[in-house]
């Protein structure tokens, strides 16, 4: 997806963010939405979600045969989750750097998982990590009708 602004073309990028159950348990949900807005990023799709044991198990596929698969879909299913698509230059990319390395301890602060967490198992939030795996999660969490297309007026002002 592109768009021209000043007459350069910008190449965007969509994003999938999920506050884990942690996250919304602790009342962290507006925070991490408040830090995707103040970067730049424009929010195309939001919802909180009880999450079914088969969406958990299809979204962590990928760690099926890793020793704490089981324990992470509990957690995962354990209380609502808030889904959302963020979209931008280099939001997949952006949006790891946001969130901070997999072990909050070793996260850098000044990131989410740096600021708030401590375990591993409850490290508040997941973002896509791979252009394939962004598309593949979107599609997954989100019908094409849930998400909006809109032009936010801070366009011009963010990108040159
Ligand atoms: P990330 O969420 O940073 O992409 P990942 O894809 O390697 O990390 O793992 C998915 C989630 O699984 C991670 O957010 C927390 C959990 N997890 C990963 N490694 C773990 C471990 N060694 N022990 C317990 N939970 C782990
Ligand atoms: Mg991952």
């Amino acid at each position: 997806m592109a768009f021209y602004i000043w007459h350069k073309e910008i190449i965007l990028e969509r994003t999938f963010v999920m506050v884990k159950p942690d996250g919304v348990q602790r009342g962290l949900a507006g925070n991490v939405i408040a830090r995707f807005e103040a970067k730049g990023f424009k929010l195309v799709g939001l919802k909180l979600v009880s999450v079914s044991r088969e969406l958990a198990e299809q979204h962590y596929g990928v760690h099926k045969e890793r020793p704490f698969f089981g324990s992470l879909v509990e957690f995962i299913i354990s209380a609502p989750v808030v889904a959302m698509v963020w979209e931008g230059k280099g939001a997949i990319a952006s949006a790891r750097k946001l969130i901070g390395a997999t072990n909050p301890l070793e996260s850098a602060p000044g990131t989410i998982r740096g600021d708030f967490g401590v375990d591993i198992g409850r490290n508040l939030i997941h973002g896509s990590d791979a252009e394939e795996t962004a598309k593949s999660e979107i599609a997954l969490w989100f019908s094409e009708d849930e998400l909006a297309s809109w032009e936010p007026c801070s366009t011009p002002w963010l990108y040159e």
